[in-house]
């Protein structure tokens, strides 16, 4: 028996659904025609860990895709893999790769689960990324091609996202470097992917409303706050700083088309004390400026906050991706340097776990963009390392469940302050591996046994139940 903690009753037409992303879960790398990708190439050369069989969702979406509606959700959230659609970037689509898709809506729909579809997640075609990836502008021409042949050809996804977490991406490529190409804080190239990012997006934007589809549109953005670890003035600025490459610039591009005079004299000061440059060609801003007030809706990624402290030395970067607890550092020159705070509790792979950033973030979104279509929390869970007991039952993420109701209270109360925030999309729906951190870092609703692919609810996946059954609305929003 499942008893409800701090909430105890969703909203009408409240959107309860579950994400994932399609190299995290699919596996078939190398079946039907797909094309290769980055990650392809990236972890063969790794070795660390293999993308196949993965969860094996490109098989067996049906069963996942099922559990889903028996567990309460009304949406799900996943996205398509663009070396499916075009094995040759530039060259036809792939009929088995487009049917695939086709063929996993359906599902959805049969299952009365809205879909949310992201067209990129991470997963450049392995072309993109020899020819510089988000940095070589013919790659967004490219990119817009492909999303004009999804919305044309998928007129059954209602709900789309460009492109997932431009933040994470960037700075995963050119800061920390865990994503191919792997450099390390190249912050004119962090920047510069991200400014063209949002270039990307906006043009998909545009074509979309051009196109007359019926339906919505917007970004998936990872949004960390970091918040001033004192009350110094250097340590506010440092913060301020932080949070402009992180947040504030991708924020502002995304929403209001433009740059904002404070934002980017933050950002000029990363730059520079980074010997960094960033260009914006002539037409750019027009573009982002046309293509703001089109996003039908914002989704929200949130998974921890930071704290920050003035630092001027050396670039430092370790990230924790073993769960062992404590290994992580990050020292950004003349940025700032996180601070950990023993009184914040954190995850084995030291991630704060801070529902009250997501409060303020989502009452400074509303200040700071009034124009803010309908926010979604697009991602938020907690990754553990589990393990399927003998008798089959996963009765212990009770960590997980206080996890997600703690986040869930805070976008209700947000939402009470009058926050236009209306969805959860827990990360994730079944276990799915984790791109820098591999298979023992589980966030699924489900457990996925990698040996035999069989799935086992977790008792979270109950939890997320009994609350859906507190809506008053079963088929939520469409
Ligand atoms: C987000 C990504 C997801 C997912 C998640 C959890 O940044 O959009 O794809 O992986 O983070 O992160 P991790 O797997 O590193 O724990």
């Amino acid at each position: 028996m499942i008893k409800l903690n701090r909430v105890t009753q969703l909203p009408a037409n409240f959107v309860w659904g579950a994400a994932m992303a399609a190299y995290q879960v699919e596996g078939a790398t190398q079946e039907d025609g797909k094309g290769q990708n980055m990650w392809d190439v990236y972890l063969k050369k790794q070795g660390r860990f293999s993308p196949d069989p993965a969860s094996d969702f490109y098989h067996l979406y049906p069963i996942d895709l099922k559990l889903a509606h028996d567990f309460g959700l009304n949406a799900i959230r996943l996205s398509i893999s663009w070396s499916r659609i075009f094995p040759d970037i530039d060259g036809k689509p792939n009929t088995k790769g487009v049917n695939h898709y086709h063929r996993v809506f359906t599902e959805c729909l049969k299952n009365h689960l809205v879909p949310y579809v992201a067209l990129h997640h991470f997963d450049s075609p392995e072309q993109m990324l020899e020819e510089g990836d988000w940095l070589n502008r013919k790659n967004i021409r490219r990119f817009v091609k492909y999303a004009e042949f999804c919305f044309k050809e998928f007129p059954e996804v209602k709900n789309w996202f460009t492109i997932n977490e431009m933040i994470s991406l960037a700075s995963g490529q050119y800061l920390g470097g865990q994503f191919p190409p792997n450099h390390h804080f190249n912050v004119s190239e962090a920047i510069q992917a991200e400014h063209n990012m949002l270039l990307a997006h906006a043009q998909a934007v545009i074509k979309y409303h051009e196109l007359g589809m019926k339906g919505r549109i917007g970004c998936i953005q990872a949004i960390k706050p970091g918040f001033p670890n004192t009350n110094k003035s250097e340590d506010i600025q440092a913060a301020a700083r932080y949070d402009a490459y992180n947040n504030r610039f991708l924020l502002d591009g995304a929403l209001l088309g433009i740059y904002q005079p404070e934002t980017m004299k933050l950002l000029n000061q990363v730059l520079e004390a980074n010997n960094g440059k960033l260009i914006i060609e002539p037409g750019d801003m027009e573009i982002l400026k046309k293509a703001a007030p089109l996003n039908g809706m914002f989704g929200f990624n949130y998974y921890r906050s930071e704290f920050v402290e003035n630092y001027n030395g050396e670039n430092e970067e370790r990230v924790n991706t073993t769960g062992d607890k404590s290994s992580s550092s990050f020292k950004f020159k003349g940025v700032g340097k996180f601070v950990k705070r023993p009184e914040i509790p954190r995850t084995d792979w030291d991630w704060t776990i801070y529902p009250a950033g997501l409060y303020k973030m989502l009452l400074r979104l509303k200040h700071d963009y009034p124009n803010m279509p309908t926010i979604y929390i697009t991602e938020n869970g907690l990754g553990l390392k589990e393990e399927l007991p003998a008798d089959k039952l996963i009765n212990n993420d009770d960590k997980r469940i206080d996890f997600i109701d703690q986040h869930v209270a805070a976008l209700l109360k947000a939402r009470k302050a009058g926050v236009n925030v209306n969805g959860y999309f827990v990360w994730s729906l079944q276990d799915q591996f984790s791109w820098v951190n591999g298979y023992n870092k589980r966030y699924g609703l489900f457990y996925v046994d990698y040996q035999t692919q069989k799935r086992y609810p977790k008792r979270s996946a109950y939890w997320f139940k009994e609350l859906s059954k507190t809506m008053n609305d079963e088929e939520g929003e469409s």
